[in-house]
Formats: C-alpha cells, structure tokens, sequence
C-alpha cells in the first residue's frame, strides 16, 4: 500500500476521485479542511478545500507486502465535516466562478457549501457531463453499520483471502455510505434532469435573481425543450440563454444625424460618467470623425472639471464648463459640433434635489438630448432600483453598464434594466480610455451573465 492525498472543493468530490483514480480498493483513512490559493501565501483570499488521505494498492502489487499485514486503525470521526456537501454538488469545473465570487470569506460555515459548487474555473463555462451526477450515485444510502471499523487493507495474495478481502471492503463501504448517506436516505434521489440544472439554478442566483425569479425562468427553460435534451447540459444552456436574451433590450450606438446631437451622461457619483464620455467622444471624433465637443456641469467638484479637460486637451476636443442653465443654454445653441457630450457630477440618487437640477437643466434644453443613465455593474440590485427611480425622473434613453470588469455576474442590471424598460448602450470594461468600452450586444451580455464573457 502507499498513502495519497486528493484534494477536491467538498467531501463528495475527494472520494470521488480516488474511486476513479485509485479503484474501489482505494481506502479513504482521513480527511480535513485545508485552505489554499490564498493572496501571496497568505489566507486573504484563500478558498477551503478537502484534504483527503487514502491508501491505494501500489500498481503492482508486492508480494513482501502482502506478508506482513498491518492493521490501520480506520476511525471515521467528525461525522460533521464528512456529511456530503448539501449544495449543488461537484458540478463539471467550468460552470461557475471561482469560489471566492461564490463564498464570500465571510461566510466560511455556509460559504463551504456554497464554494462546493463553483470549482475555480475562471470565467468559462465548460460542461462536462461526468458532474454531480457521478458524485451523488456513489452516495446511495446502505444499511448502516458501525462508523468505526478496523481493517485490514492489504490485499491477500490467496484465492480464499480475497473474500475475506471483499467483505472488509464491503464494510469500509457500508461506514463511508452511512455517514454520506444518512442524510439523503429518506430524501428522493435527484433526478438527472435536477442535476443538470442545479448549475444553471446557481447561475441565476449569482446574476441576483430570486428565488421566484430563479423558479419562473428555469420552469420557462424546461417548457421550451424536451424532457430528453434536459438531459444535455449544452441544450439547458442554449436554451437559457435564449431565456436571458429575451429579457435584454440594446440602444445601439450614439448616431450623429443631420441635427445637433445632444447625449448627456447622468448616474450616481464615481460610476465612471467622465471616464465613459471621454471614451465615447474619443471614438466618435478621433475614429468615426464626428465633430465633438464636451460640456461639464459637474461644476461641485472642481477636480471632476479638471479630468474632463485633461482628456479634452489630449483628444483636441473643446470643453465648456458651465455653472447654471443659462450658460449651458447659450453655450448648447452657439456650439456647432456634430456631437455634444454632456458631463453632469455625480448626484446621488437619494438626494431628489440634485437630480431635479439636472432636470431643470435637461427641461431647459430646446433640442432634443439622449439621457443616459450610467451605473455600475457592482451595485447591489436593492440600491440599482433606487437609482433607476431616481433618475426616472429626467426620463432616461439608455444605460450604460460600467465596471463589469469588476464583477462575475451582471444580471443585477440586467434585470433592473428590463423591469424600467431601458435599453442598454454601452458596456465598460475597465479603466483605459478609449479602448475599454464596447457596443451592448445581447449576446455578449448574456455570456456574461451565464460565465462566457
Ligand atoms: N474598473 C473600472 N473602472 C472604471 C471604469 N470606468 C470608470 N472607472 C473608474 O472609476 C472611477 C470613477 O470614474 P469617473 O469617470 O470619475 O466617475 P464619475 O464620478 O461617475 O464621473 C475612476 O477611477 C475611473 O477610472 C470601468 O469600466 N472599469
Ligand atoms: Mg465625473
């Protein structure tokens, strides 16, 4: 015999593998949780897994060995920590997020389950068919038998000794199966359909839809296929997305016409309106070879105006900074550019009086403007609501979705973004300007949402 250690996210998946690597004479001797992948080796970050210690036949098998017997006292304590996991269970390691997206560390107790789940996979979603399935058909339930057991591990060289050898197994089998199994005994086992959707249930769950939500899409989902293609992850997938898809509307580009185009950029503060406008007005005049020009009313915060005019000055673009409506009047109607992008300062949505400035100023205006709602794609879906209400107010076009580099899962937007009927523009993708910023495509979202992006 030789001893091995397997490391897996959950209990389920460590003896799993030992019984596909090392066969059904593998014997698991002890496990524990062990935290690793944390930050420059330390434990910010790092994600708890299952350390198993198993002795396995030697591939050939020593005759020296079998002679000398050694009994390993095989004590299966902590029954706790080996109860299999109860969340999705080991699904194929690409659907999903690394665990640190799915089990924030503050919730090590609940967040282990959760974790099990979403095996680090980065962000793509790859659908192996051997999943949680497998895992949960080595758990059926046995009779039980006592949690400690010793044994004899070696295998006998004799023609009689391998029953002797097969019963012991048996026994170690029965300890393992009552501890892993007395939980799901009396529970209906899942059906592989219900497997195969767990993943995507989760999914959902991470893109912040609720329960009820969760239930109504999977329940569409499995209304538009048949019951024999639930059993394919890839059509669940295809289908859901379809689902997804449906639920998002796209602006299209800003679009200079024969008129005066008029776009301004509202949000709440440091959602990335500068930033966003800058880029747009960098592609629109150094790309697209509109004239463009920049207008601020971000005039609280002289450091904002500061910005704007750096990356006016570096694109050669003419910045107005304006400080009540009258100005901003005048300087709209004197302003001969193709495209006029207007920078408004980061109102909070919860302070009425502001955004009711910007209304004055949007009202005020006698030519036609786009109203475009920037937010950003790491706000929670509670908080996401107000600002959609808020900002309502001016009667927004479109939305920007910022900073999806900073976050796995943009269904929060999505879903605020469906329920106020606003379609999306634009998707920013990180800080640099101009290049992190690209055209909303239903697709593309939906890949986000569902962990292709
Ligand atoms: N990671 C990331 N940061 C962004 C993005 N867009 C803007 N930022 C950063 O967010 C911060 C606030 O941006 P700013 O444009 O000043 O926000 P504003 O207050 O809404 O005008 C700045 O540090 C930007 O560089 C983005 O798409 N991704
Ligand atoms: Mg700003």
């Amino acid at each position: 015999m030789k001893y091995i250690k397997i490391r897996g996210n959950n209990y389920n998946e460590v003896m799993m593998k030992l019984k596909m690597e090392h066969g059904d004479e593998a014997i698991p001797i002890s496990h524990k949780f062990v935290k690793e992948g944390g930050l420059f080796n330390s434990r910010l970050f790092a994600r708890e897994v299952v350390e198993l210690t198993a002795a396995v036949q030697e591939r050939r098998f020593k005759s020296s060995l079998a002679g000398g017997k050694k009994k390993i006292d095989f004590t299966i304590g902590d029954s706790d920590k080996l109860r299999p996991d109860p969340s999705p269970a080991p699904m194929s390691e690409g659907i999903g997020r690394p665990a640190v997206y799915a089990a924030p560390a503050s919730a090590v107790g609940e967040g282990r389950t959760k974790a099990a789940g979403f095996a680090p996979a980065g962000r793509h979603s790859s659908l192996d068919p051997a999943g949680s399935g497998a895992a949960r058909a080595g758990h059926e339930p046995v009779p039980p038998a006592p949690a400690t057991a010793t044994i004899e591990p070696s295998r006998p060289e004799s023609g009689d000794g391998s029953g002797r050898f097969e019963k012991e197994l048996e026994e170690i089998k029965r300890a393992i199966y009552k501890i892993g199994g007395s939980r799901t005994a009396d529970a209906e086992p899942a059906s592989h359909e219900e497997i195969n959707i767990r993943p995507f249930r989760q999914i959902l769950k991470n893109n912040d839809f609720d329960d009820d939500q969760c239930n109504t899409i999977i329940g569409k989902m499995k209304n538009s296929i048949s019951r024999e293609d639930l059993k394919d992850k890839y059509k669940i997938e295809k289908s859901l997305k379809d689902l997804l898809k449906s639920k998002i509307v796209t602006a299209g580009p800003i679009k200079a016409g024969n008129k005066k185009k008029i776009v301004i950029f509202i949000g709440p503060t440091g959602v990335g309106k500068t930033t966003t406008m800058a880029k747009l007005g960098a592609i629109n005049s150094l790309r697209e070879g509109h004239s463009v020009c920049f207008v601020t009313i971000d005039n609280y915060r002289i450091a904002a105006t500061e910005q704007l005019k750096k990356y006016a000055e570096i694109m050669n673009i003419p910045v107005h900074a304006v400080n009540n409506q009258k100005e901003f009047k005048d300087t709209i109607a004197a302003e001969k550019a193709d495209i006029i992008m207007v920078d408004t300062s980061g109102r909070s949505h919860r302070n009425d009086l502001k955004i009711s400035e910007i209304k004055n100023f949007v009202d005020a205006m006698e030519h036609d403007c786009e109203k475009i709602l920037c937010v950003s794609a790491n706000t929670k879906k509670s908080d996401l609501n107000d600002v959609f209400m808020a900002f309502d107010a001016v009667n927004i076009n479109s939305v920007i979705i910022t900073k999806v580099d900073e976050t796995s899962y943009i269904g929060n937007v999505v879903d605020i973004a469906e329920k106020y009927n606003k379609p999306i523009s634009y998707v920013t993708n990180g800080q640099e300007v101009p290049n992190d910023i690209i055209i909303a495509d239903a697709d593309k979202i939906v890949d986000m949402m569902i962990g292709n992006g």
